[in-house]
């Protein structure tokens, strides 16, 4: 199995977060952005969306959403247990992933999208920008009720949800927004995750 991607881009720190907390060492092909490689034929062939991170597998095809991919290891690779144990810890951990996929991470990839000079060829439109940055309060005060009182996001150990809120993170740093800045909780985890030995694994400038 090799992963490619581009090791800045949030969707491949949420899965390099993820192979770090498990201890995996699936080794990584770069898909230079800057060189635009994820636009050419040859990455086109194994992601037509042109997107990253992707999981090259053994049978030759790709798993090509980052979700999918750390399902997927996490059936072949048990433990640690990053999703729950059981049916419901499992259905816990998918639901909270997805509120802070949807509701937060999403939005802060729209911002930056919307807003940083690398896209400005692309189709920017300020009013998305505003309008995603706009939402943000609301689901940030549930997500603070939510972390009351935990270490992490959805159990005693790390989870999936745990690497999507800090890849949210950093890229929301990206672009001047503090996630934590105005909830307690939330501040409280991201300073405990920041700690965490995954974080100086994958070896970003946070
Ligand atoms: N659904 C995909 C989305 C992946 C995605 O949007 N990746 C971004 C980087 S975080 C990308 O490759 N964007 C390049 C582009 O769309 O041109 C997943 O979660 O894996």
């Amino acid at each position: 199995m090799k992963i490619l991607d581009f090791a800045m881009a949030p969707n491949p720190i949420k899965l390099r977060l993820y192979c770090a907390e498990k201890g995996l060492n699936i080794p990584f092909g770069n898909v230079d952005f800057k060189k635009g490689e994820h636009r050419q034929p040859g990455f086109l062939k194994k992601n037509p969306l042109g997107a990253v991170p992707v999981l090259g597998l053994e049978n030759g095809s790709y798993l090509t959403e980052s979700l999918v991919i750390m399902e997927y290891l996490e059936e072949l690779y048990p433990e640690p247990c990053m999703i729950g144990r059981t049916p419901l810890e499992r259905a816990y951990t998918r639901q909270i992933e997805r509120f802070i996929e949807l509701n937060i991470f999403n939005p802060v990839a729209q911002i930056f999208f919307h807003t940083q000079p690398f896209f400005s060829d692309k189709n920017q439109v300020f009013a998305i920008a505003d309008a995603a940055r706009a939402k943000l309060p609301v689901v940030l005060e549930l997500l603070d009720l939510k972390l009351n009182g935990r270490e992490f996001v959805t159990a005693n150990t790390p989870t999936i949800a745990d690497c999507t809120l800090f890849a949210a993170c950093i890229h929301a740093k990206r672009v001047d927004i503090d996630l934590g800045i105005q909830y307690k909780n939330i501040k409280h985890w991201h300073h405990s995750f920041s700690q965490r030995n995954s974080v100086k694994r994958i070896n970003l400038e946070l």
